[in-house]
């Protein structure tokens, strides 16, 4: 069984960062080890949440994983709190990458033109640089822009695209580089991306659904993390994903309309599974 480990905060109510990387990846068929950053009461779109910060925690769980020789088939960031906590990953990923482990790196900060709340002007830097180390990234359009200063725009050709892909390897990505909810189909959702070894374009639409709730960028990441795991190819991987997301939100649409956070995606593992052994 392949073991990845993900790292990223806790946020105890409000589906999203570990409380969805954890089922989800387990739920695929691989073990999935975590590295909590901090825990917070909810994610920060509540107002009102507490946090304790868990970054003097890494080097210690750092240092004893060495120890044990523990070895990881994929290392999967998303939410970090701070420049300094992207500093630690760093050193994480050189503590633990070999030849056969995948630096993943959603660079989850920002949505809808704007940084989430409580980083500073000059975080996308410090992304930009973890994204630089990676093999494959998977920013929104939003933080695309933050990280190649790109002009966030709402409407875009597939020129636009190209270019944002072109602007997003220049950072370092060794492998692959994708835009999420990123399409330049008129009244559709999908990926974008570039695979920066060959320099092939490559992309999916799919169907945009009215609603949008919060978390749904790390079910997506968490179930491409997952299919990459199960050998899946990366365009498979994000087929997959998409296919997850957009039933997740179906369903809390049809079931729980009212539901201000998160999306109810464990009434449909069973689909994501069957997919996944299709
Ligand atoms: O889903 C991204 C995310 C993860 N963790 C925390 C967040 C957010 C988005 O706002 O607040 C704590």
């Amino acid at each position: 069984m392949k073991r990845i480990v993900t790292i990223q905060d806790i946020s105890c109510v409000g589906k999203c960062s570990l409380t969805v990387a954890l089922p989800v990846i387990s739920a695929m068929g691989v073990e999935t080890a975590i590295l909590p950053t901090a825990v917070l009461s909810t994610h920060t779109q509540f107002s009102g949440f507490t946090v304790k910060d868990l970054q003097d925690q890494i080097e210690p769980i750092s240092a004893h994983w060495k120890k044990e020789a523990f070895h990881f088939d994929a290392i999967y960031t998303g939410y970090l709190a701070s420049a300094e906590q992207i500093r630690l990953v760093a050193d994480f990923f050189d503590d633990f990458r070999s030849d056969d482990t995948l630096l993943f790196v959603d660079p989850a900060m920002a949505d809808n033109g704007r940084l989430y709340a409580g980083f500073p002007d000059d975080f996308p830097k410090a992304m930009a640089e973890l994204c630089g180390k990676a093999d494959i990234i998977v920013p929104n359009l939003t933080e695309a822009c933050f990280m190649t200063g790109m002009e966030y725009k709402t409407e875009y050709d597939a020129a636009y695209i190209r270019e944002v892909l072109q602007k997003l390897a220049a950072l370092g990505t060794k492998k692959a580089v994708v835009l999420t909810g990123c399409t330049a189909d008129p009244g559709m959702t999908g990926v974008s991306g570039l695979k920066v070894e060959t320099g092939e374009f490559f992309g999916f639409s799919h169907e945009k659904l009215s609603a949008s709730y919060h978390g749904t960028g790390d079910i997506f990441s968490s179930a491409t993390v997952g299919g990459l795991m199960r050998g899946k190819t990366l365009e498979e991987s994000l087929k997959i994903a998409a296919r997850f997301t957009v039933a997740s939100i179906r369903e809390t649409i049809e079931h729980d309309p009212e539901k201000t956070y998160g999306v109810d995606f464990e009434a449909v593992i069973p689909e994501l599974i069957a997919d996944l052994n299709a």
